[in-house]
């Protein structure tokens, strides 16, 4: 007995329509940041959670699921089973160790590369042509293991990257000039972390490419003083860390703003990790960020954005630190 009455009832049955999954693996502030803007912003019309704490995830998905007379509607599952995350199209991975105290970061990475030996051959299994999302860090080496576990073509391993950096890089500028941070153009590129590089040359603002305005201007600016701005960025999340503990809200609306691009196929252009081999003068496997267009088919190419003999001697340096961990992984 169904509690809506067929209006026609030789009507054939609706055919099922086509559903957009997203799957979040890690459920914890970083994952349910990028949960719940996933779901306010309406990108998905099912949303899967993976955790390894079986209690955790289930409140985490109870307490969603309980906004659902706020929210678009979306179906929120929730499981310790990769079974759950079948069908997905992007699959959004942060689950990680957390750092002991005195760990090294090679350490660290040693055990989130175990991690990612569960995690990323199950996703495959369960979705094999999803793209994935990589947010967990170190996250340049770490989308350089979910490309070689997945065994996906490099298009459809994606690195968070520097997105955040460059939105934090915005944020700075926007805020100086009092303009709104969408109408600052301005990329971080390389390692998401300390040896980013900011693409000075590159920055404009509505247009007017900044460092000339400041030249015809007659405008002094320091090196130093552009050097502190980046610096500022690369110190955010440290700050963020050390006054709350984590950072959460950035990453979950950079998140989003990706999985938007990629699911709708927005051909838009963000900094993110991508495998970088033969780009710039850098040669070997290895994922870093470069200004990158994205669409349904994930990565779609990468722009060929103007870097100074500086900037791309950096880049290279960025890429041999990362290549210099990766080789110590055995993968
Ligand atoms: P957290 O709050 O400790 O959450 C990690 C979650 O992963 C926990 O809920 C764990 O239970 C879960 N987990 C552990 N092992 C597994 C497993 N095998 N399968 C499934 N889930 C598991 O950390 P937080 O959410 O704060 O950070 C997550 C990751 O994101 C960390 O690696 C951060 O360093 C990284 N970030 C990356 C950013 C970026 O810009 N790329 C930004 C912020 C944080």
């Amino acid at each position: 007995q169904s509690f809506f009455k067929p209006i026609d009832s030789s009507a054939p049955p609706s055919p099922t329509p086509r559903h957009t999954k997203i799957s979040v693996i890690g459920t914890g502030n970083v994952g349910m940041a990028i949960a719940q803007t996933i779901l306010t912003q309406d990108l998905a019309d099912q949303l899967a959670l993976v955790d390894a704490l079986p209690d955790k995830l289930r409140g985490e998905m109870l307490d969603l699921q309980h906004a659902a007379a706020f929210l678009p509607r979306t179906k929120i599952l929730a499981s310790a089973d990769y079974s759950v995350t079948a069908g997905s199209d992007l699959c959004i991975v942060t689950a990680g160790a957390r750092q002991i105290p005195g760990e090294s970061r090679l350490n660290l990475l040693q055990r989130n590369v175990s991690l990612f030996r569960q995690i990323i051959p199950q996703l495959v299994r369960h979705s094999p042509d999803t793209i994935l999302l990589i947010v967990s860090n170190p996250v340049d080496a770490l989308t350089y293991v979910a490309w070689k576990l997945s065994g996906f073509p490099s298009n459809r391993v994606i690195g968070s990257g520097t997105n955040l950096d460059s939105s934090r890089f915005r944020f700075l500028i926007a805020d100086h000039l009092d303009v709104n941070a969408q109408d600052v153009q301005a990329y971080i590129v390389g390692e998401h972390g300390d040896s980013s590089v900011a693409l000075w040359s590159s920055i404009s603002v509505g247009g007017v490419p900044i460092l000339s305005f400041l030249e015809k201007q007659a405008i002094a600016y320091e090196k130093e003083a552009l050097e502190n701005i980046h610096k500022a960025v690369v110190d955010s999340a440290y700050e963020v860390i050390s006054l709350k503990g984590y950072t959460s809200w950035a990453i979950g609306y950079s998140a989003a703003n990706l999985a938007r691009s990629i699911l709708r196929d927005q051909r838009r252009i963000h900094p993110v990790s991508v495998l970088a081999k033969g780009l710039h003068g850098i040669e070997g496997d290895v994922f870093l960020s470069l200004p990158a267009l994205l669409g349904r088919a994930g990565v779609l190419g990468v722009t060929n954005v103007h870097l100074t003999e500086e900037e791309a001697e950096k880049l290279r340096k960025s890429a041999t630190t990362i290549m210099e961990v990766q080789h110590q992984l055995g993968l």
